[in-house]
């Protein structure tokens, strides 16, 4: 058995104290949404870390923490970020994407130009290691890779709208060409772009609704 040492940390609240809390985090989380209008505007790096710093608090499967974040904050690579990602957008709306694909991201009004991608100051490449190496070297297999790499994803979301941050999940399909672009090394696959910055002044985005939670959870 690991090394077990007391459990610091942890704050019980008292339930009136509780309930608000909880109110007050989904009134706060609730106003995020994806935006795909980015200022130019610079954000601090040290912003950028503290967000990945939490990020990297998610649980993982046999706390292998199976992630690499590629911050991309460089003009030029952003610009190669664009063109490559473009190229496959162009062939996904014109070619790839199933009828019934394109009918459901009409409402987000989306298309193959992605001006986000040299706008935002901050582009994050999220990878998932499939496997790592062992204390002696030999290859690893990580448990619940994509798992794991999701959770910090939605923790690194959460903590960029609390400090007051947008982004973009977004999924240039395929992104092997991040892969490239970035220098990753072979055991890892790219999972998601996330653009990070300000929203452009008077950015719109898509009118839409979350569902409630009688269509998102059952009390059994
Ligand atoms: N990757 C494309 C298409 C796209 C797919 C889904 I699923 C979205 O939620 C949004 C867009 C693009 O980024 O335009």
């Amino acid at each position: 058995m690991a090394n077990q040492i007391p459990l610091a940390g942890f704050t019980e609240l008292p339930p009136a104290q509780m309930c608000h809390r909880a109110a007050t985090f989904y009134a706060d989380v609730r106003r995020r949404r994806s935006v795909r209008e980015f200022a130019d505007r610079p954000v601090p790096k040290a912003v950028i870390e503290d967000c990945l710093r939490a990020a990297g608090t998610a649980p993982s499967g046999a706390n292998l923490q199976p992630w690499h974040f590629a911050v991309v904050g460089n003009a030029v690579l952003k610009k190669r970020i664009r063109v490559a990602a473009e190229a496959e957008e162009r062939e996904f709306y014109q070619q790839r994407a199933p009828a019934a694909w394109l009918r459901v991201l009409e409402p987000l009004g989306t298309d193959s130009s992605k001006p986000f991608l040299e706008i935002a100051p901050w582009l994050i490449g999220i990878f998932t290691q499939r496997w790592g190496n062992d204390a002696a070297g030999e290859r690893m297999k990580h448990y619940y890779a994509h798992e794991s790499v999701g959770i910090a994803t939605g923790v690194l979301i959460t903590a960029l709208h609390n400090a007051g941050l947008a982004c973009l999940t977004h999924t240039p399909s395929p992104m092997g060409f991040l892969a490239e672009l970035l220098g990753r090394p072979e055991n890892e696959r790219p999972f998601l772009l996330l653009v990070v910055g300000y929203p452009a002044a008077g950015a719109r985005v898509p009118d839409i609704e979350r569902k409630p939670l009688d269509q998102i959870a059952s009390f059994l």
